[in-house]
């Protein structure tokens, strides 16, 4: 299958590759040497155009300028503080500037290093909320199948990824999840959100009814799903999660570290789909995927009911050595500059319609089965070979690396998510690659 061999020379046998099939990607591995704008360049200097952001992450394209200068002045000035009981003023500095771009004015900013952590960080609000609250019996958290909510064991076992759980026997205990909401029998090719579904998101009744409100604390749900194949909500279901979790008192948290900072067209999902959750995880494109970092969005109800008792104490027993780390603050108010100079929050709404048509035009190509794309997003989903699943996904990926193009597979749906700095002639060349990579898979 693949038509390109790296030379390779150095040893690729410490590194122990995060989900990765490390003994099948050292026999023939693919590896990057440089990136700028929206390609990366292989080690043996091909140009390969990023289809996929990074992992969902670098939204404003390869190798800002800004951003370097500002990462490297912010060493040199204050390389490290600490942020448990003292500060340093540019941790505060960006979390006003995101409290300004904040998803449903939840302006209250708590700083993680990934999205993992930012969603543990969020579960654990949500505990200490209703405790403060003065309800300590809500501690059941429900998450939603084909969820990806990041690999500490709040998020793996609140999330719904088949692989992701069952190697790892240990979960919280009190979780539950809603069905997931893909459907390709009612909803294949639909453009933007599917028609069908809108009820599933019921199922929380059924849960409530199971287990009772009262044990309830909060549930946590990808507005967009990426990681499992780009699962879009039925028209109408983000909307009726909230409704169900208002009537009975639930949290919601809307996990964001994919469709935060402009993926969908809109600063968040939040804002694109006019529903406002409770909590909002991000990380990602927060810092334009430079340095690690994440947050939490918290409403006003929920922190201010956290700050209550004596102000001796310590509200929230959590955080991280590197929450607020001051060097992912300065590559983060680059990042946020740069978003605010180059109108790439929104940009991706003016892209939509060509982006949505060129992902359409895949239809009717062998073994394509549904095709989704909403914002800058897209998954196309291809039918498994016989007794061989995500082996055709895996195929094009590959042969699309070696032909100019990185995206990722889930199994056999493929996921596209190109920088926001994407022009129409980009999207030209992805559909080229790719088009040509799936008829080869056929
Ligand atoms: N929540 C969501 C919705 C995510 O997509 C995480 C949490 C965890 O974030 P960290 O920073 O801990 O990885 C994610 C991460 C892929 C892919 O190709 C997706 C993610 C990460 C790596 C690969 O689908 N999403
Ligand atoms: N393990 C040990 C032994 C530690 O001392 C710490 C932090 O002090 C941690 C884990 C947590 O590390 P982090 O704060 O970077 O998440």
């Amino acid at each position: 299958m693949t038509i390109h061999q790296i030379p390779n020379t150095r040893s690729l046998d410490a590194f122990w590759m995060p989900f990765t099939a490390n003994r099948q990607f050292k026999a023939e591995p693919r590896l990057i040497a440089a990136a700028e704008g929206m390609h990366y360049t292989t080690v043996d200097g091909r140009k390969v155009i990023d289809g996929s952001a990074g992992l969902w992450c670098i939204n404003a394209g390869h190798g800002r300028r800004e951003i370097a200068d500002a990462v490297s002045r912010q060493l040199m000035q204050l390389d490290y503080a600490p942020s448990f009981q003292i500060g340093h003023p540019i941790a505060f500095d960006f979390a006003e500037k995101l409290a300004a771009v904040a998803p449903g004015g939840l302006d209250r900013v708590f700083f993680t290093n990934s999205g993992s952590e930012s969603v543990d960080t969020a579960l654990k609000i949500a505990l200490a909320y209703h405790r403060a609250a003065g309800q300590p019996t809500r501690t059941r958290l429900i998450g939603r199948e084909r969820g990806y909510h990041g690999v500490g064991f709040g998020g793996m076992s609140v999330g719904g990824m088949v692989n992701n759980r069952r190697a790892f026997a240990t979960h919280l205990p009190g979780v539950d999840h809603l069905r997931h909401t893909h459907d390709i029998a009612r909803n294949a090719f639909s453009r933007g959100q599917p028609a069908h579904g809108a009820e599933l998101a019921d199922d929380l009744e059924g849960l409530v009814a199971l287990h009772g409100a009262e044990t309830i604390a909060a549930v946590i749900v990808e507005p967009v799903a990426g990681s499992t194949g780009v699962l879009i909500p039925p028209q109408g279901y983000l909307q009726r999660l909230r409704t169900l979790c208002d009537k009975h008192g639930i949290l919601l948290i809307f996990d964001e570290v994919i469709t935060g900072f402009g993926r969908l067209g809109a600063p968040f999902a939040t804002d694109y789909f006019g529903v406002t959750p409770d909590l909002v995880t991000s990380a990602k494109g927060i810092t334009n995927g430079t340095i690690p970092m994440g947050a939490v969005f918290a409403s006003r109800k929920i922190h201010d009911a956290l700050m209550t008792g004596p102000t001796s104490q310590i509200e929230l027993f959590h955080g991280y050595t590197y929450s607020a780390h001051p060097v992912a603050c300065a590559a983060g108010i680059a990042t946020l500059e740069i978003y605010q100079k180059e109108k790439l929050l929104t940009r991706g709404a003016a892209l939509t319609d060509y982006w949505q048509d060129a992902m359409h035009s895949l239809r009717g190509l062998p073994s394509v089965i549904d095709i989704r794309a909403i914002g800058l997003v897209a998954g196309i989903e291809l039918s498994p070979r016989p007794g061989a699943a995500g082996i055709r996904g895996y195929d094009v990926m590959v042969d699309c690396f070696n032909r100019g193009l990185v995206l990722r597979n889930s199994g056999d749906a493929l996921a596209m998510s190109p920088p926001l700095i994407v022009e129409r002639s980009h999207i030209d060349d992805i559909v080229a690659i790719l088009a040509d990579a799936i008829k080869r898979a056929a």
